[in-house]
């Protein structure tokens, strides 16, 4: 399961976010008082997916399990959080868990919410938190050249590189530079690998703005994310919570008044998917239709052992029917009768759209 963490300086609205996407599956306390969150908040959220909806109907399977995704929200970091000011700091262990992180942004004036640095300034607000992170990955990597020092005095070649590595890479931080900018990382990928820093997940920023207005402060936003290459995504927060809270009726009408589309979730998981190269493909097996995240290019041996470990080992083949071509045709046996059924072996990659049935040897 995907985990995404969300950060962000406090009292920049990042619980209320969470609350938009947990709704009914956890709730975040939200206040106008920085700190107002201690401890994280977790929520296992089922990924939006309408062609689920769709391959059910047409399957009359009962069961519908979506992919789904774990958010965290944490205590917000401030300025020298790594030297003890503020909560947030204690709680980076769980974003260092996950695959990816939102950095909510506040991109909205209001004097009844204060702001911990006195007024909104996205670009400086973002170098903060990014300052923060750095400093947090540094400590790690103080630990790791400690580690690495001892190792080294066995003298071997490998272990020696890898204390030049960490060196360098502690150098790096210490100058204040992001870990996804080091010039070495090439070279040093076994050691980014064991290290999970912080400043070379993969992000995207959100814009808390509401849906009218302060469009200066995203366009701050925005200009100072184009220099680094990430995404900015626009989400009216408190907005977003406030209709999670209708019921889905009443919410789609509302969203229809709004001129909107798609809700903060179906946004914010389809953003996280671009930004992890995930596709989503579908098995229906006995009552129940699932759909499952793979990292585009998983091979369907793989992707099958995430069904069952049985179905890996003994995996045959596939048979893959994309979910356009099914739906056109309208049943399985009509895909197979047209020719739009494939026989894939184990190595060939799952496909977005894949819906795919797993012929195994059943062990024993
Ligand atoms: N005016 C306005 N207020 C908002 C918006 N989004 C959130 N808020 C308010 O801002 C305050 C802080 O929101 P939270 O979601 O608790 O912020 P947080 O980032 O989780 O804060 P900490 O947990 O303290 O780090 C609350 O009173 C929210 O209702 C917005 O778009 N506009
Ligand atoms: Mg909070």
């Amino acid at each position: 399961m995907l985990q995404v963490g969300i950060i962000g300086l406090p009292n920049v609205g990042k619980s209320t976010l969470f609350n938009a996407l947990a709704h009914g599956h956890g709730q975040a306390e939200v206040s106008n008082y920085p700190f107002c969150t201690i401890d994280a908040n977790v929520a296992v959220v089922p990924v939006p997916e309408p062609r689920l909806e769709r391959l059910a109907e047409l399957f009359k399977q009962e069961t519908r399990v979506p992919a789904t995704v774990k958010f965290v929200d944490i205590a917000g970091l401030v300025r020298d959080a790594h030297r003890g000011e503020g909560l947030g700091n204690q709680f980076l262990a769980h974003i260092r868990e996950g695959d990816a992180i939102l950095h909510v942004v506040r991109c909205f004036d209001d004097p009844q919410i204060a702001h911990v640095e006195g007024w909104v300034d996205p670009a400086r607000d973002v170098q903060t938190v990014q300052n923060e992170l750095i400093q947090a990955d540094r400590e790690s990597m103080e630990r790791r050249v400690e580690k690495a020092r001892s190792q080294a005095k066995s003298g071997k070649t490998e272990d020696l590189e890898k204390l030049t590595q960490a060196e360098s890479l502690l150098t790096w931080l210490g100058d204040g530079q992001p870990a996804s900018e080091w010039p070495d990382r090439e070279h040093g990928k076994g050691l980014l690998a064991e290290v999970f820093l912080l400043t070379t997940k993969p992000f995207l920023y959100v814009a808390n703005a509401p849906e009218e207005g302060d469009g200066d402060h995203v366009q701050a936003l925005t200009d100072f994310a184009a220099s680094t290459g990430a995404r900015v995504l626009r989400i009216p927060a408190k907005l977003s919570a406030d209709l999670a809270d209708l019921d889905p009726d009443e919410a789609r009408e509302f969203m229809q008044e709004l001129g909107l589309d798609q809700t903060a979730l179906a946004e914010i998981v389809l953003a996280s998917y671009e930004l992890l190269d995930q596709v989503t493909f579908f098995t229906g097996v006995g009552a129940e239709l699932t759909a499952w995240a793979a990292t585009r290019g998983t091979p369907l041996g793989a992707a099958a052992g995430r069904i069952h470990s049985d179905m890996q080992t003994g995996f045959i083949k596939a048979e893959v029917v994309p979910y356009e071509g099914l739906c056109r045709v309208g049943s399985w046996a009509a895909a197979r009768e047209k020719g739009l059924m494939v026989a894939k072996g184990k190595d060939q990659p799952v496909e977005d759209g894949d819906v795919v049935y797993v012929h195994f040897r059943k062990p024993g």
